[in-house]
């Protein structure tokens, strides 16, 4: 006798994987990564295209290296974490009549979409974010504008989610795993957490200094010239110093020119100071320039006010900067002009760059020309 092949019903799934208090735990933790990364994002978002009523500090000079440090790590903390999950719930797609009576129609199908929506929004995340940790950009949209975007799209299904699950959820965790019936629950969620640990120690290189051993992320924390790594390099960016390189001054009442030699002789700071790339790796060197302040009133020019940096590099998203007066004000923002006792190599933006304390590693803008007070 032929038997026809019959399609599973969740209930013949009976792995201590697929269990509500095993998914619930799970979810639990996914959530407190999620928020994380969803909080940081945002800030860091924020930090760089900062809203009238928002304003960051430039103290401690670690904190942007410490919440983006945060973001991605919390990412990649979420890739096994959702991975477990997924490997947890997968028998529910087998729940049949797939939508339920028309009494819990609209809530049942909400349900549904907003997991079908939180699932493909949580993997578009973590698959670009951990291209731009590695750099490599194989699509045609602009990584931030569209990582944002996603982000508050998986934050919305996210909570739909849990508000439709939340008895359900209040149930499961209340469940002790310790004493229950099935064996091997726990090992699974030791092993989930096990493997989420791996991963954070494997990145966490890229921003924890003494991690940089135990990591195979690390490859940009101790390379470059100077000890500092690069992102974009001079011949990258087509710069080229003209013989004749002055720094200009602008303000609203009139403009100064500096050239070097101007710059080497007004009184230098050396700070040391990170510099925290957005994708997550960050280095700290000892810079030393001209405090940002000091040098507008060197100028004759207002020092509590907003300044747009411009670079020599023509084009290119990166070439200029804003520094918010909170910035401006703080004298360990500096106009380098050397890292580490060394004139800046052409990579780390000779003549002279910006490096301010707190700030993301894109504003740091490299081979200064022109610093604008705005109104
Ligand atoms: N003009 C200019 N400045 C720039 C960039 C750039 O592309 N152009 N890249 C920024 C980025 S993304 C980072 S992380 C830092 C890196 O500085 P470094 O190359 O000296 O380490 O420079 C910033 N300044
Ligand atoms: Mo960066």
């Amino acid at each position: 006798m032929i038997r026809r092949p019959s399609i599973p019903r969740p209930e013949d799934f009976t792995g201590p994987a697929h269990s509500a208090p095993v998914a619930a735990r799970l979810g639990l933790w996914l959530g407190v990564a999620f928020g994380l990364c969803f909080l940081t994002g945002l800030l860091s978002h924020a930090i760089q295209h900062p809203p009238g009523w928002f304003g960051w500090p430039s103290r401690p000079v670690n904190l942007y290296r410490i919440t983006q440090g945060v973001h991605v790590l919390s990412g990649i903390a979420a890739i096994p974490l959702l991975l477990a999950k997924l490997w947890s719930v997968y028998p529910r797609l087998f729940a049949r009549p797939p939508l339920r009576r028309p009494g819990r129609l609209v809530g049942h199908g909400l349900e549904r979409v907003s997991i079908l929506v939180l699932v493909c929004a949580a993997f578009f995340e973590l698959v670009t974010g951990v291209f731009n940790v590695a750099q490599a950009y194989p699509w045609r949209f602009f990584f931030p504008a569209a990582h944002h975007a996603v982000g508050w799209l998986a934050a919305g299904a996210l909570l739909v989610h849990v508000g439709v699950k939340l008895p359900l959820i209040r149930t499961a965790l209340a469940t002790r795993i310790g004493r229950d019936p099935v064996p091997g629950r726990r090992a699974f969620l030791r092993t989930a957490a096990g493997s989420t640990g791996v991963a954070v120690l494997g990145a966490a290189g890229v921003t924890v200094p003494w991690l940089r051993h135990v990591s195979a992320l690390s490859w940009r924390s101790a390379t470059g010239p100077q000890g500092v790594p690069v992102n974009r390099t001079a011949s990258a960016a087509g710069i080229a110093v003209p013989a004749d390189w002055r720094l200009e001054v602008v303000w609203a009442g009139g403009r100064r020119g500096f050239e070097l030699a101007d710059l080497a002789v007004l009184p230098q700071r050396t700070g040391r100071l990170p510099i925290a790339c957005v994708e997550g790796w960050s280095a700290t060197a000892d810079w030393t320039g001209v405090p940002v302040a000091d040098l507008l009133a060197a100028a004759g020019a207002p020092t509590d006010r907003p300044v747009r940096v411009g670079s020599l590099e023509e084009a290119g998203l990166y070439s200029r900067s804003v520094l918010p007066a909170l910035h401006v004000a703080d004298p360990l923002t500096l106009l380098a002009l050397r890292v580490n006792g060394e004139v800046l190599h052409p990579d780390h933006g000779f003549p002279c760059r910006i490096i301010a304390p707190s700030r993301p590693g894109v504003l740091q803008t490299k081979w200064v020309t022109r610093l604008e007070v705005l109104d």
